[in-house]
């Protein structure tokens, strides 16, 4: 069986991060290590006030010297919500460490809709680029894209725009491929394009655009696509199954206004074993 390390917070309530990465990847049939980096009441959007955060930074030194000591392996190392610029520094230590042989694949969570998510602003950016440098995949959405490459946020940007943009991620960054999520090639359809700087290749990976806003998507956009990638799949098979699982729980959830904080993706589990296996 292949294991994965996903480094990311834990939210208690509120449906993303860590409490649809365990899940997902463990459906997926891949064993899931976690790091859980801040414990917080709930996520931070969506209107929550008053949460707790309890950073576990200083623990993360302590963890890797443990896992070290057992001589731990992994085949993924997967990261996401990041508290601080120091924590983004200590990932990145960690996946040093642990790195050898191993798929990084990196979402540089840092905002949606144009905005940064609370807590972040441009220092913190320049922390999450250089966690981003050397990935094998790193997943931004398209307001990620715009702090990335310091430019305007381009919620409408079309095919022709985020192929020119791909490259530029890349080189950047330095890593060594980019997907980005929330494409809108047309009014109709939505997904995710790829780009793979070793080959130049472009891959696309659409479905049927749904309107609205609904959290913690990219957090299990990036569960998928991890999880298809440590099981030996391509990346553009890989987000085609991310896109078409992310899809299937924001249906579900559609119309469901007491779900305003997160997907019913507990639901659209079975499909995705059943497309796996
Ligand atoms: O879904 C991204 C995310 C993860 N973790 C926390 C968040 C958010 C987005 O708001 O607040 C704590």
């Amino acid at each position: 069986m292949k294991r994965l390390l996903s480094v990311q917070d834990i939210s208690c309530f509120g449906k993303c991060s860590l409490t649809v990465a365990l899940p997902i990847v463990s459906a997926m049939g891949v064993e899931c290590a976690v790091l859980p980096t801040a414990v917080l009441s709930t996520h931070t959007g969506c209107g929550f006030r008053d949460y707790t955060f309890h950073d576990l930074t200083e623990d993360i030194p302590q963890i890797a010297r443990h896992w070290e000591s057992l001589g731990l392996t992994f085949d993924t190392l997967e990261s996401g919500y990041i508290g601080s610029a120091h924590q983004a520094e200590l990932v990145k230590a960690l996946f040093d460490r642990f790195g050898d042989g191993a798929i990084r694949v990196i979402d540089p969570v840092m905002g949606d809709g144009g905005n940064y998510y609370a807590g972040f602003d441009r220092h913190f950016t320049e922390s999450m680029k250089e966690l981003c440098r050397g990935a094998d995949v790193i997943v931004p959405n398209l307001t990620e894209v715009a702090f990335l490459l310091d430019m305007p946020y381009c919620p409408d940007a079309d095919e022709a725009t985020l192929r020119a943009l791909l490259p530029r991620l890349c080189e950047e960054v330095g890593c060594k491929a980019a997907v980005i999520t929330g494409a809108r090639p047309d009014t109709e359809r939505q997904g995710a394009v790829g780009y793979i700087a070793a080959t130049g290749e472009y891959c696309f990976a659409y479905n049927d655009h749904v309107d609205g806003a609904y959290h913690g998507t990219g957090d299990i956009f990036a569960a998928v696509l991890s999880g298809s990638l440590t099981r030996g799949m391509s990346l553009e098979a890989s987000m085609q199954i991310a896109v078409d699982f992310t899809l299937d729980c924001i249906r579900r959830t559609d119309g469901d206004d007491a779900h305003y904080y997160g997907v019913r993706f507990e639901e659209a589990l079975p499909g995705l074993i059943g497309r796996i296996s």
